[in-house]
């Protein structure tokens, strides 16, 4: 008997992790084209911003090839918010113009070259 009631317990708890799992919707991934990114810090100013946002399950920069990948759950966010998160920390983001406060706010070397930003270029 005791068992069997044993049994049941782990059935329920199974049930409970199997619909939790349901619960937390599909993960998609996006590559964002974030052209304005050039530096560390860019990097660490989005993926900070990003991984407060609702239904983000992860995001990477990278600088170098000037993208934003990021997983999330579909049934919490989609594509157009992320991209207009993105805006909002003040960089390009595919279509979608960086917000101009806080592309301002933005440490310098983090801003467009033409706004005296930018890394030195190297050579070759
Ligand atoms: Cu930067």
């Amino acid at each position: 008997m005791r068992i069997i009631r044993l049994l049941l317990v782990f059935m329920f708890v199974g049930m409970g992790a199997t619909m939790a799992q349901a619960k937390k919707g599909t993960l998609a991934t996006v590559v964002i084209k974030t052209p304005t990114v050039q530096c560390a810090m860019c990097k660490q100013t989005i993926e900070r911003f990003m991984y407060q946002e609702e239904g983000v399950q992860s995001c990477k920069v990278d600088f170098k090839k000037k993208t934003t990948t990021m997983k999330y759950y579909t049934d919490r966010t989609n594509v157009e918010n992320l991209r207009a998160a993105i805006a909002n920390t003040g960089y390009d983001a595919d279509d979608v113009t960086a917000a101009e406060d806080a592309y301002k706010a933005l440490p310098t070397c983090c801003k467009k070259p033409e706004d005296g930003g930018g890394q030195p270029k190297k050579k070759g």
